[in-house]
């Protein structure tokens, strides 16, 4: 409870099922715009905010549970808060349990427990329009009677009813405690207080006995007690058995007991206007959607047309900032004192930065057709649609939102794997995460697509390029599947099976307002990890694609002696014929402008070659030889370690600090133009398929394995996940480059 220092301040926790609107409840109170999506298991961490006034309150969002029995570690979040077991904090002053009216029976559960913990309680009754649509009607004052505690009516998604919440929220007398209202078996009521007590120095009083039934029937819960109250720890261990000994069904006696209570509860207050047997909207939609063959195949066409969509779609906005980097590098080189601060500026961060930025239109598509897809309730039905293939590989369906999360990045996926109930299940899919196409390999895929391999329309409507793109995608899928796979056979094969229950929410119309401001948030966060990683990274590799300077070759300084001795010869010669010294100059110095450039150009290019870039790139360039890699591209698949677009800033770096044309050109056509020393291009077709497949296979993010180290609390497993990915793309890419050496494709 506040002491008197921060009674001012006080805290008020939103509880839920998932997916019932607490998170747009939390929006509309905070101002904020954390993610919400039509799925359940989108919050995955708690999150605070604001609500201003007086007294001023504080918000805690958390992830949705079903019952204060946290089977995932999202859940056990939600207990730990109302339950007091985050260090350091104290329990909320008031809990708002945020209920779906249309399912008002399954969330009423959760609700009874909240009010058992003996913190003041409100019910915030969301989702009334959907229940009045699914032809319900509440009797919220009877309700309310009912639980003994306040209930507010609303509809979050178009900001009802949230004001009385506010104004309930802020009142000084907080509801008072809801008196327990439901009644456990005898056999098991008799052995609570004795078990109660033990909790004294540990739980506030209200909330001992709700401890106590959930250490009773849930194994993680009793193992928080096992140093902290050993005690208690093993008089559970005792009433379990005497419980056993007594054959009484103590682990359903809970939800016997509350259930005993609820649905009549339920049947007073609700009202119906129609059969619950008519199937729904949503009901005929699935009907199609999750057919047993019709629903994987549209899925896939889905994803196929996705990924066609935004390889195509983007291209005239990509130009546009493309071409606008390259006359933004002109402006400046044509305006500012030609000096190393200059090329700094124009080959590195504009080169750098800009030519990742090019494929911001890209990841904004990607992000739209994701956001379409988890608004509408399209993504709860993909988990279900997979989960019969997903089991083949010894996963369930709840693993298909983390794994599609991680189309849009690894990050939100790894972290989306919370909401997975089995350990086993769950470490295994941040393993193979990262296996998923990221949008940062977006820009990878579309630069050597686009420059090296076939355009053309195949069966009328896709293109050869598309079918690329979506057939990288498909490789990284089918990895994953394969990893997990393997790892499920051979590395995590104890534990039990999963079990995948998922509810799939009704479908709803996508709220653009919402995509829209997650654009924006995609945006501003894909220009902060551009400006932060790949800013940064742009000026380390100028640095080290221009340092340290060497001197020139004997060749090429006896050359450009040769040609300036040429050029003043040819002046000489003009002059003596009557033409004015400045003229001549001018006109020679034009007419040798390529001869000079060309030789500038291999100076440059022999400068980046003994560069420390060039270095580490000759390093291991006999390791990446066999991969059809010359020392370029090791240096830039090095430098994307940091994070993956960042080859596309250390070949724009090395090319155009290599490079001494006026105008930038384009960075695919300097691939296309760069040949080795006997004339043959770095970069054919079948260059362009091995770095491709290199860069779905190999983990190149550390931000990455950032995530893994937290979510898996150990060096141990993101390591393994490096070593095996990396291991995974140099074979991969080994057998294609020397494969197709063979067939004579390269
Ligand atoms: N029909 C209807 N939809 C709503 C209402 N409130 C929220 N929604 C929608 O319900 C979906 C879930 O909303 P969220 O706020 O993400 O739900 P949540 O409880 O935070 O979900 P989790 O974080 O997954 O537990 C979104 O598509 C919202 O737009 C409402 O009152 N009526
Ligand atoms: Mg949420």
């Amino acid at each position: 409870m506040a002491d008197s220092a921060t009674t001012t301040l006080r805290r008020v926790a939103l509880i839920g099922n998932p997916n019932v609107g607490k998170t747009t409840l939390f929006n509309l109170l905070t101002g904020m715009r954390q993610k919400v999506g039509n799925y359940p298991g989108v919050t995955v961490e708690r999150k605070v905010g604001r609500l201003d006034g007086d007294p001023p309150i504080e918000i805690i969002d958390l992830p949705g549970s079903y019952s204060l029995s946290p089977k995932s570690a999202d859940e056990r979040i939600a207990y730990d808060v109302l339950m007091g077991h985050l260090p350091g904090e104290a329990v909320p002053d008031l809990v708002v349990c945020v209920v779906d009216a249309s399912n008002l029976e399954r969330n009423l559960y959760l609700v009874s427990q909240v009010m058992d913990t003996g913190l003041p309680t409100l019910v915030a009754l969301n989702m009334t329009d959907a229940a009045e649509e699914a032809g319900l009607s509440i009797d919220t004052k009877k309700l309310e009677e009912e639980l003994g505690v306040p209930v507010i009516p609303m509809v979050a998604s178009r900001n009802e009813g949230v004001g009385k919440l506010k104004y309930r929220m802020r009142q000084q007398e907080l509801p008072p405690t809801a008196e327990r209202q439901w009644d456990i078996m005898p056999v098991v009521d008799e052995g609570l207080p004795y078990l109660v007590d033990l909790l004294t120095e540990h739980v506030h009083e209200e909330g001992r006995r709700i401890e106590v039934l959930q250490c009773l029937t849930n194994d993680a819960m009793l193992a928080y007690w096992k140093d902290r109250a050993p005690a208690f720890h093993a008089a559970i261990l005792e009433e379990r058995s005497r419980l056993e000994g007594l054959k009484a069904p103590y682990q359903q006696s809970e939800i016997m007991g509350r259930y005993n209570w609820i649905s009549p509860v339920v049947a007073r207050v609700v009202s119906r206007s129609r059969g619950d047997s008519e199937p729904t909207l949503s009901d005929r939609i699935d009907a199609v959607l999750t057919h047993r063959v019709a629903g994987p195949v549209l899925f896939g066409l889905l994803l196929l047309l996705i990924f066609q969509a935004v390889f195509t779609w983007a291209t005239p906005a990509m130009d546009l900032i493309e071409a606008g980097v390259g006359n933004l590098g002109d402006l400046v080189r044509a305006n500012a004192p030609a000096s190393m601060f200059t090329d700094l500026v124009v080959d590195g961060v504009i080169a750098g930065v800009g030519n990742v930025a090019v494929f911001l239109p890209q990841i904004l598509l990607l992000f739209f057709f994701l956001g379409l897809m988890e608004d509408t309730g399209y993504m709860a039905r993909s988990a279900f649609i997979m989960d019969r293939i997903m089991s083949k590989v010894g996963l369930s369906g709840g693993s298909v939102v983390p794994l599609l999360s991680s189309f849009a990045c690894a990050i939100p996926g790894i972290m989306a794997a919370r909401t997975l109930a089995n350990p086993r299940d769950r470490l295994i899919t941040i393993m193979v995460a990262p296996l998923m196409s990221c949008s940062a390999r977006l820009p990878v895929y579309t630069l050597f697509i686009a420059a090296f391999l076939p355009t053309g329309a195949v069966l009328g409507i896709f293109t050869w390029q598309g079918v690329a793109m979506f057939s990288m995608y498909l490789l990284g899928t089918v990895m994953a599947f394969v990893a997990a796979f393997v790892l499920r056979r051979f590395v995590f094969t104890k534990g039990d099976s999963s079990f995948f229950a998922m509810e799939l929410p009704p479908y709803r119309m996508p709220r653009f307002r919402q995509i829209f401001w997650r654009l924006i948030d995609r945006s501003k966060a894909f220009v902060v990890r551009a400006g932060k990683i790949i800013f940064g990274m742009s000026i380390i590799l100028w640095v080290l694609a221009t340092f340290p300077q060497s001197d020139a070759p004997e060749a090429i300084v006896a050359e450009q002696a040769a040609l300036s001795e040429e050029k003043a010869e040819r002046v000489e010669g003009l002059v003596n014929g009557g033409v004015v010294r400045a003229e001549a100059e001018a006109l020679i110095e034009n007419e040798f402008t390529d001869e000079a450039l060309a030789i500038e150009a291999r100076l440059a290019a022999w400068q980046v070659e003994r560069s420390f870039i060039g270095r580490m790139g000759k390093f291991i360039e006999p390791v990446m030889q066999p991969l059809g890699f010359d020392w370029k591209i090791s240096a830039g698949i090095i430098s994307a370690f940091a994070a993956r677009e960042v080859i596309i800033s250390a070949l724009a770096t090395i090319y155009s600090v290599g490079d001494v044309e006026e105008d930038s050109p384009l960075l695919r056509d300097q691939l296309k133009a760069d040949t080795y020393a006997d004339g043959s291009p770095v970069y054919t077709p079948l260059v362009a398929v091995s770095l491709l497949v290199f860069f779905v296979l190999a983990l190149q993010c550390m931000s990455t394995l950032a995530i893994a180290r937290r979510e898996t609390n150990s060096w141990k497993w993101p390591a393994v996940m490096w070593l095996y990915m990396t291991g995974l793309a140099y074979l991969f890419s080994l057998v294609i480059y020397q494969g197709g050496q063979a067939l004579g494709w390269g």
